[in-house]
């Protein structure tokens, strides 16, 4: 047994048991989670006082762009079930447990005028049993699911959206912040200002030269914003870390040319900079390059003012620096080429970023279309993060792969084995500030627009049992096994849970 005090959760005694030389084992104190979020497994969509997420309302209205037609509406049922997902996380042995809190299952109608009793119970009770159990909590607050009433003012185009959050924030850190030390703000804004404005994903806007970059801004406004009023009051009070969680997957340059090395850092900067620059580096604004060239396309399209809103100074002063820790979310590799450099008549981020983005064939797959096997691609990712703004502290927040599905999931082993020795050598050789690595996902769950045909989880759920049933696939042993060493196994043995 050893104890550490731990940036993120402070005092927590580590299991240390059953290292042995010639294995790659992590520092002592490197944590180990799994995660999760509430639309994806809660299902009880519309009882107890929920009110409406964007994706219920997505969902409902367009079953057709989901893969199978499906919904959360009932998903994995975590809101009944979530003694069962408590187990799991025992069996497999975790230090801590990411989950998101929804926002409209707390505020209904999105404003905290009304707050739902029976929303703060049922967090309470999960967090009481996850303490209960000694697993900390790391709760993200918003992993997508808007109330709908407020997408009904615009979302997160509207800047009051952020005032909003700032009000919700409050709630979840006056209820919950005795018990939480470890808050995320938002998961991926890159995913759902972007796919959300500009992909297929809720709320299905289709404007990403504008309002991915106003959904942007008012995120990196409430971020900053819910920083400063935690730091104002609450973190003398009940002490805590906030941070925020972005996807970052590897870009690099198609070949070795010059142009295709600089279009890769001006993706970099597109897709991770937007927001990681204004919170990480010392000008606390847009990186310089996506300021360039939006102003620039802007003007070629006769827009009287650049499409990129720029932060007034108080912003840029609020925003610097407002993240204790940096989430990371990794899952695969891209190659960039340089674009044709055409500005569109229709404006997108696409066009404005203008690069070439694919991925080399001959990459293992997934179960996922956009998802291939490139380990290296974790540590360069890693190793860019370090150098760019000056080693923040880093916990990653989300890895993992989508399987075949049944029980015997090697490939999810060969992909833990493989990203694990990857971040090993940044964490180890490269000195990367890195202090824990969380799973993506704890069990199978409501995969967005794949719906339920793309299976993530250590454990399979099964749809057709009324109680949603969750069995232990190959990988939950072999995960266990990793959070109980704190080493990667040298070899794939004995990977069954004995009962
Ligand atoms: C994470 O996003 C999410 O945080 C999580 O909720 C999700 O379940 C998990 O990944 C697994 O997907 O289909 O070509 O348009 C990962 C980043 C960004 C990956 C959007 C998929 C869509 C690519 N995601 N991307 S495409």
């Amino acid at each position: 047994m050893c104890w550490k005090i731990l940036l993120l959760f402070a005092l927590v005694t580590l299991r240390c048991e059953g290292r042995s030389s010639g294995q790659l084992c992590f520092p002592k104190d490197f944590t180990w989670g799994v995660a999760t979020a509430s639309y994806q497994i809660e299902g009880a969509w519309n009882t107890s006082g929920k009110g409406e997420s964007i994706w219920d309302r997505y969902t409902h209205s367009h079953p057709e762009q989901v893969f199978d037609h499906s919904s959360g509406d009932v998903a994995d049922d975590s809101y009944h079930q979530f003694r069962a997902d408590i187990s799991m996380l025992r069996e497999l042995g975790v230090l801590f447990y990411r989950f998101s809190i929804s926002w409209p299952r707390i505020l209904p109608e999105g404003f905290s005028n009304d707050v739902n009793e029976d929303g703060l119970r049922y967090y309470s009770e999960l967090i009481n049993e996850l303490h209960a159990n000694s697993i900390q909590p790391l709760v993200t607050m918003y992993h997508w699911d808007l109330p709908q009433t407020l997408q009904d003012l615009g979302g997160w185009t509207n800047p009051i959206v952020a005032d909003y959050f700032v009000d919700y924030a409050r709630v979840l850190f006056t209820n919950f912040g005795p018990k939480v030390k470890a808050w995320i703000t938002f998961n991926e804004p890159l995913s759902f200002c972007r796919s959300g404005y500009g992909g297929n994903d809720a709320p299905g806007g289709h404007s990403s030269g504008l309002e991915a970059y106003m959904c942007a801004h008012n995120v990196l406004r409430a971020h900053g914003m819910t920083y400063r009023m935690f730091e104002a009051e609450f973190k003398n009070k009940t002490g805590g870390n906030v941070g925020i969680t972005l996807d970052m997957a590897w870009l690099e340059p198609a070949t070795t040319s010059e142009d295709d090395q600089k279009s890769a850092e001006v993706a970099r900067q597109f897709m991770f900079g937007w927001y990681a620059h204004p919170i990480y580096s010392k000008t606390g604004d847009y990186p310089p390059i996506m300021r360039r060239r939006i102003d620039e396309i802007s003007r070629r399209q006769h827009f009287p003012r650049s499409r990129l809103p720029t932060f007034t100074e108080e912003e840029v002063k609020m925003i610097r620096g407002s993240s204790d820790f940096l989430g990371l979310n990794h899952y695969t590799t891209y190659l960039v080429a340089k674009g044709k450099g055409k500005v569109a008549v229709q404006p997108s981020f696409d066009n404005d970023m203008g690069v070439i983005i694919s991925q080399k064939p001959e990459w293992p797959k997934s179960n996922s279309t956009w998802l291939r096997v490139v380990p290296w691609g974790f540590r360069k990712i890693l190793n860019w993060v370090k150098k760019t703004y000056d080693n923040p502290l880093v916990v990653i927040t989300e890895n993992g792969i989508s399987s075949e599905p049944g029980l015997q999931d090697s490939k999810r082993v060969n992909y833990i084995d493989a990203y694990l020795r990857s971040l090993h050598a940044a964490v180890t050789q490269d000195g990367c500030n890195i202090i824990g690595y969380t799973h993506w996902s704890l069990m199978d769950n409501f995969e967005w627009m794949r719906g339920y045909s793309e299976r993530f989880g250590l454990y399979e759920v099964d749809y057709t049992s009324p109680q949603r049933t969750r069995t232990p696939r190959v990988s939950a042993a072999y995960y266990a096994k990793i959070v109980k060493t704190g080493c990667i196994p040298s070899q794939k043995y004995s990977l069954v849970f004995k009962y």
